[in-house]
């Protein structure tokens, strides 16, 4: 008894002796990661989590002496509960890093509590443009609607197609989605004679599609957010658009590769533009996919996995460079100008915006072996957001 207080009193006196400097090295570095893991966004959860634990598992779960835990919360995609969790991770659970956020709302409502507590967001996720400037601490791994509209505006009219309908989910992404395509087709002579929005939540997308068979574009030109893309296609094929002369064009998360394979062989042709197919033919993304899948009963990885794979690498990386401290500034730093080899293709983290610099890739879905893919034809090197005002 005696003896065991007296170790005590000596590990004690040893704690006091280093500051508490040792304490802080040794407790865990914690990523609060708020997804949507229920709900109409499911699969993007599910996408990313996936994604998460394959880095882990690649990667090690220490970095520079600290143990790394996710602390992993389903916000169902309602940013009022996001909020609610986010101001929970940084004030109950001391949270060093915010991460995950499927959609624009969520990402805009945490914004706030990012800037207040300093802590680092990462955006592994959501994709309208002004997220990045909603605070200092945001720094984003996904992609932006600008990025993916503009290639595809140039793309169409060198392919025959000058009058385009739009049609895209009525909420941030979709907006900035219909303007830069809008206005980048018409300084290429082209035209987005009608501009049409379907509400987020519970789509029904049948009488937007019957107007734009009356119109009769040469193409109609699409996006909604990852999940929603089997709904549109199916509707878009059974209700003869295509045989009616309309081309579909559209953003990667129409054709996403969460539920590709499933559309069937009406999908085949169909042209879009984005920064990641999981037909990617770089080595580094063959491993990525092959180990992705082998830990998923198969699953293949969308673009969103790939948000929050290389989301992981950025957190990693900092910690690195700060020798294991935390502290929001110091790691942010840390995130900002990183430069890497994604299974996507080369990327950097622009240090005056926070937002990701890729290559666009345009694609068209192919069968191979059996199965469909989003087959690249094309690149535009490193793209910076066209979105941004500064
Ligand atoms: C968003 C953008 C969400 C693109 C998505 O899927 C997407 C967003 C959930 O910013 O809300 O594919």
């Amino acid at each position: 008894m005696k003896k065991r207080t007296l170790i005590q009193a000596a590990a004690l006196a040893v704690l006091a002796s280093t500051g508490g400097l040792a304490l802080a090295q040794t407790a865990p570095f914690k990523i609060g990661l708020i997804l949507p893991m229920s709900g109409q966004q499911a699969t993007t959860g599910r996408q990313i989590e996936a994604a998460v634990k394959l880095w882990m598992a690649q990667n090690g779960d220490t970095v520079a002496g600290r143990k790394v835990q996710v602390v992993l919360k389903d916000d169902t995609s309602l940013p009022d509960v996001t909020r609610r969790l986010a101001q929970e991770l940084v004030v109950n659970d001391k949270v060093d890093v915010l991460a995950g956020f499927g959609i624009t709302p969520s990402a805009m409502a945490v914004a706030p509590i990012a800037t207040q507590s300093k802590t680092p967001l990462v955006v592994m996720a959501a994709a309208t443009s002004s997220i990045t400037e909603a605070s200092p601490y945001i720094v984003r791994t996904s992609f932006t609607l600008p990025q993916a509209s503009v290639a595809l505006a140039d793309w169409a009219p060198k392919n025959g197609i000058k009058k385009v309908v739009s049609l895209v989910s009525d909420y941030g992404p979709g907006i900035d989605a219909e303007k830069f395509f809008k206005e980048r087709l018409q300084l290429n002579g082209g035209q987005v004679t009608e501009s049409l929005r379907v509400p987020l939540r519970n789509p029904d997308f049948a009488p937007f599609l019957q107007k734009v068979r009356d119109l009769k574009p040469d193409a109609l030109f699409v996006f909604v957010p990852s999940g929603a893309g089997a709904a549109v296609m199916k509707q878009f094929f059974e209700r003869g658009m295509d045989k009616a002369g309309i081309k579909l064009i559209a953003t990667g998360d129409v054709t996403d590769d969460d539920q590709l394979n499933d559309m069937g062989d009406n999908a085949l042709g169909v042209v879009t533009s984005h920064h990641y197919s999981a037909a990617h033919p770089s080595a580094a993304n063959k491993k990525f996919v092959a180990e992705f899948q082998k830990a998923n009963k198969n699953m293949r990885p969308n673009f969103m996995a790939m948000g929050g794979y290389d989301g992981m690498r950025v957190i990693y990386e900092a910690l690195k460079k700060t020798g294991g401290k935390a502290g929001g500034d110091a790691l942010l730093a840390g995130m900002k100008g990183q430069i890497f080899e994604s299974p996507r293709g080369p990327v950097y983290i622009d240090a005056q915006t926070r937002d990701i610099v890729q290559n666009i890739y345009l694609r068209k879905v192919e069968k191979k072996d059996g199965q469909l893919w989003n087959v690249e034809f094309d690149v535009i090197k490193d793209v910076k957001d066209p979105g941004k005002t500064k």
